[in-house]
Parts: structure tokens; C-alpha cells; sequence
């Protein structure tokens, strides 16, 4: 698979010895042989947990990575909004914001689909205080609504936290946690209750109830953290599991590290490289469409093999790297992309796809942690 990459970009390699002026980036990406989704027995566990959970909801944060915004977005949560739950307050939250620290234009693109959509969204670091801060002001906001209209809420207001693996859901739990703990005992730190960690799969079962908030005339504020649930396999392609590769949002082992890094200079050279030479010595000078060049610039190839090379290469990346896009739409002017008509057609996708059909069964009473 390797060498054949090699050859097919051999020609676009020798257009690329030029300035970057003149250099013609890869505009598609070439179709490999690789596993399209990485769905699990504990995810289908979760998606039936949540239709079990869904009277008790109040509202739903689906968190999704900035970096790959449709990538990241799973449509099993529309077709879960659908499905009777139309009630639920949904706020979609993209994380790690801090890896795209110059992203205007991403915002204002964002604005204009979920406006499309009538859809609330909030981009934030999950580590950072300032921006927890402000959606836990959105979400006291939402639920002092509910208590003006007098509508009940006997188990306080419930809140469950999805997404796909790795995007950013324990930490946020935690973050969420501890800026109202400490706002109660300010010397103290507050300790983590949500397992995190930057591979897919860290919390495998939705169990805990997390009290975040007292503060409430009701019986308080509480979240659900919640496995990670990935893109059944016919919703998938090749450019989405790319960018959840890249993401972390799927197993590391599940695609070639070469493929994963060939992908991100398509990405790298189809998008504006700021302060990121660490990873593409000559770009200005002499852009290339040819990953193993990249390599050689970087590293002794005499030393090491090039999976090895790629491993170092992406880890580094995934660790420090930013301001790339993973999806290439958000690059797109207004006309030549439509939100709405993409989410459409995965709509149509997973039509008669249910959980029900599954043989999984839905565990027992939850466990409460107060703080
Ligand atoms: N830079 C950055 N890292 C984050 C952010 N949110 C989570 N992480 C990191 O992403 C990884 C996955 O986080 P985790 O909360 O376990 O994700 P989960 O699988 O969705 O619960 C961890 O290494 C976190 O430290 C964020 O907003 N910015
Ligand atoms: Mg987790």
C-alpha cells in the first residue's frame, strides 16, 4: 500500500519543487483500503441506556472536537432527538477550542449552519475555568427557566453528556464539577470523579450521577458522563474516520500511521500553515504532496522504519499541533456545502438502523455521587 502511494503522487511530487506561490496541493485524497468504523457492543449498551434515561433528561450536551466538526457530529443523536426526546434541551458544545486558536472564519461558519438548523451552540477549552464558567451560566439560565414555568423537576435537573470517544466529555464533567465545588470550598481542589485520558474508550458505562450544583431552588444540578459512541459503519467513509483518527476518536491501531500522516499534510498543504514548520521543515520554500519527504525532513530515515517515523510524526501532532482543520467543508464557500442536505442524507443513512434490534441488555438502577 505503501509504495503505491508513493507512485501515485510521484508526478504531483515533482510539480511540488517549487515555492509555495506556484504549488498545487493534492485537492482529493486517494482511496485506501482501511476499516470505515470502529463501532462497539458498549456503545449500543449506551445509545439503549439513553433512550432509558431520556424522561429524566433535561438536557443533552453533545460535545463534538472543533477540529473536525461533521466529522465528530454523530448522527444517532439527531435520530435520539427525534425519536420522542424533541423536549430535551440540546446544546452543542465543540471542545478544544485551543488547538484553533485563529479560527474566525471556522466561527462564522459554524454560526451560519447551526443557525440553519436553529441549533445552540458554545465552542470551549474543557480545561480552561473561564469558558466552563460561562456554560455553566447557560445552563443555570436553562434550568432557572424551567423553574420560573413552574415545571417540575422531583430528581433536580439532569443533564447527559455524549459525544463520540475522546471528545472531551470526562474532562468537561470534571471541569464542570470542580468550578462549582470551589466555588463552595475555595481552598479545596475537588477531586476528579470522571475517569479521562486521550485514547478512545476511557468511561465504558453510563453510571454515575455527578451533583454539580446546589445552588438550584430545585434538588440541584446533575450530570451523566457517558461512554463515547462512534459512526455505525454505513453512516462512515474514508475522510470521516480520517478525522476522527486524527481526533483520537477512534482505536490508534485502526489505521496505517502512514495513512493518518499522508492525510494530514493533504490537510496541512490544502490549508494556510501557521507556526507549524516544527512538523514541515521547506514548506515555504518547497511545499511537497509527498508524506516520506516530510519524513525525511524531520527525521534520520536511516534510523528509523516509516510506520515508526509516521507514529512519532502523528503522536507529536496530536500532542502540540494546531490550527489545521481535520474536515475539509468548513473550507468551502457558503453555496458549494449545505448543512442541512448532509445531515439529511446520514439521516436517510441510518433510516432503518435501530438498537432495539440488539440482544444487549440495558443495566440496572444508577449509582449516585454527591458532592
Ligand atoms: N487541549 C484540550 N484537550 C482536551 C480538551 N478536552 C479534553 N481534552 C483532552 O482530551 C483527552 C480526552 O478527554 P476525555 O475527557 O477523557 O474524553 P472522553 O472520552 O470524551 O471522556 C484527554 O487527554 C483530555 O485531557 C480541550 O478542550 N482541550
Ligand atoms: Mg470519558
Amino acid at each position: 500500500m505503501l509504495h503505491s502511494m508513493k507512485g501515485r503522487n510521484s508526478v504531483l511530487y515533482f510539480c511540488s519543487r517549487r515555492a509555495l506561490s506556484s504549488f498545487i496541493p493534492r485537492y482529493e485524497f486517494p482511496k485506501y483500503n482501511i476499516a470505515l468504523s470502529d463501532f462497539k457492543g458498549h456503545q449500543v449498551k449506551a445509545l439503549k441506556k439513553f433512550q432509558y434515561l431520556a424522561p429524566q433528561l433535561n438536557m443533552v450536551l453533545e460535545l463534538r472536537d472543533l477540529r473536525a466538526p461533521l466529522s465528530t457530529r454523530n448522527v444517532l443523536f439527531d435520530r435520539f432527538f427525534m425519536d420522542g426526546n424533541e423536549k430535551i434541551k440540546r446544546l452543542i458544545v465543540y471542545t478544544k477550542k485551543d488547538y484553533m486558536p485563529q479560527s474566525a472564519a471556522l466561527f462564522e461558519t459554524l454560526t451560519r449552519w447551526h443557525n440553519e438548523m436553529k441549533e445552540d451552540f458554545i465552542i470551549l477549552d474543557g480545561k480552561s475555568r473561564n469558558d466552563v464558567k460561562n456554560l455553566m451560566k447557560v445552563i443555570e439560565w436553562q434550568s432557572n427557566k424551567l423553574v420560573e414555568n413552574d415545571v417540575p423537576l422531583p430528581m433536580g435537573y439532569r443533564i447527559l453528556v455524549t459525544g463520540m470517544p475522546n471528545v472531551g466529555k470526562s474532562t468537561l464533567v470534571n471541569s464542570l464539577r470542580y468550578i462549582n465545588y470551589s466555588k463552595r470550598n475555595p481552598n479545596s481542589k475537588g477531586a476528579k470523579v470522571s475517569r479521562t485520558g486521550d485514547q478512545a474508550g476511557v468511561t465504558r458505562s453510563t453510571s454515575e450521577i455527578i451533583r454539580i450544583s446546589k445552588d438550584n431552588a430545585t434538588q440541584g444540578i446533575y450530570l451523566i458522563d457517558s461512554p463515547g459512541i462512534g459512526l455505525p459503519g454505513r453512516v462512515s467513509n474514508q475522510s470521516r474516520i480520517l478525522a476522527q483518527a486524527l481526533c483520537n476518536c477512534v482505536k490508534e491501531t485502526l489505521i496505517d500511521p502512514v495513512v493518518q500522516a499522508d492525510y494530514l499534510l493533504f490537510l496541512m498543504n490544502l490549508q494556510k500553515m501557521k507556526n507549524n514548520i516544527e512538523w514541515y521543515p521547506d514548506y515555504k520554500t518547497n511545499p511537497t504532496n509527498d508524506i516520506y519527504t516530510v519524513f525525511n525532513r524531520c527525521y534520520d530515515m536511516h534510523k528509523l522504519s516509516e510506520t515508526t517515523a509516521a507514529i512519532a510524526w502523528i503522536n507529536h501532532w496530536k500532542r502540540k499541533g494546531k490550527n489545521v482543520l481535520f474536515d475539509v467543508e468548513p473550507l468551502l464557500v457558503s453555496g458549494e456545502f449545505s448543512y442541512k442536505d448532509y445531515l439529511i442524507k446520514d439521516l436517510q443513512k441510518i433510516e432503518d438502523f435501530s438498537v432495539e434490534n440488539t440482544k444487549l441488555n440495558i443495566p440496572g438502577a444508577s449509582k449516585q455521587v454527591f458532592v
